[in-house]
């Protein structure tokens, strides 16, 4: 696995973060230091696609990168007729996505995985025993998240599943402080230097736009999810899972 040294370098500058070549080439490695219960959440998808999905349904990961809830589905899914449809719209993710995928998988597999390059605002939802977004919602537009997740709901089957993971925004100032304190403790713990921490988030600011729980919560709610739960929760990085009314 290649390291993350992106903002190592004396040349990487207030740019802001970008899924670029770069970026894909040290993303697994960038995700394991970076996102604190990320393989939990991994993990998770894996036996929820277990119990959640049916047969002849359709899964999505909305925002694939390379591919990781997409092979846990898979490995998951007990149903028959199945499908995963994994979209992301960096080509650099895409095109090494599907790398990945030809060597683990193989064309052959029972559940296949579509791999399309495509903006998710765009996606069709149809069909749908379960939906993941890992760590995708905070980079869309916050204009364009409600529409989204109703899109969603409105493309699930009855009892469907839907996997929401994102980094958050505590409502308490202090509690705020002390969690992005702790996670940046974490993130020195895991290799980084203070530099390439504050780098990092210099270069983030605007691009991941981080919402409440609450808001979270209330706008799978407004879009019709009977249930919602947060499952996970490690500093400010949080999986809610969202079920339709059966
Ligand atoms: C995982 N889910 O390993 N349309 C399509 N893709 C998008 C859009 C969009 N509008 N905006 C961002 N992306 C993965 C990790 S990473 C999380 C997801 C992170 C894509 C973007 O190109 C990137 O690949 C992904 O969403 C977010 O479980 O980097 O913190």
């Amino acid at each position: 696995m290649s390291k993350d040294e992106i903002y190592a370098t004396d040349d990487a500058g207030d740019r802001p973060f970008r899924f670029n070549a770069a970026v894909a080439d040290v993303f697994p490695d960038m995700l394991r230091r970076s996102i604190p219960g990320y393989a939990a959440s991994i993990e998770a998808i894996g036996s929820l696609a277990a119990r959640y999905v049916t047969p002849n349904s359709n899964c999505y990961d909305l925002g694939c990168s390379l591919g990781a809830a997409s092979l846990a589905m898979q490995t998951g899914i007990n149903a028959a007729g199945c499908r995963i449809i994994a979209v992301d719209n960096a080509p650099a993710m895409v095109e090494r996505c599907r790398d990945i995928l030809r060597q683990v998988a193989g064309p052959d597999h029972p559940v296949p995985i579509a791999v399309r390059h495509e903006d998710i605002r765009d996606t069709v939802i149809e069909n749908a025993s379960m939906v993941v977004m890992n760590y995708t919602l905070q980079f869309l537009d916050r204009n364009d998240r409600d529409a989204i997740i109703a899109r969603i709901h409105d493309g699930m089957l009855p009892g469907g599943l839907f996997l929401l993971s994102e980094k958050v925004v505590d409502e308490d100032p202090h509690m705020q402080d002390l969690l992005v304190d702790l996670h940046h403790e974490h993130k020195r713990r895991n290799d980084y230097s203070q530099l390439e921490i504050s780098r990092k988030r210099a270069a983030l600011e605007n691009v991941l736009v981080p919402e409440s729980v609450a808001v979270h919560r209330g706008r799978l709610a407004n879009a019709g999810f009977a249930h919602t739960g947060v499952w996970l929760r490690y500093f400010n990085f949080v999986s809610i899972v969202a079920i339709k009314a059966g």
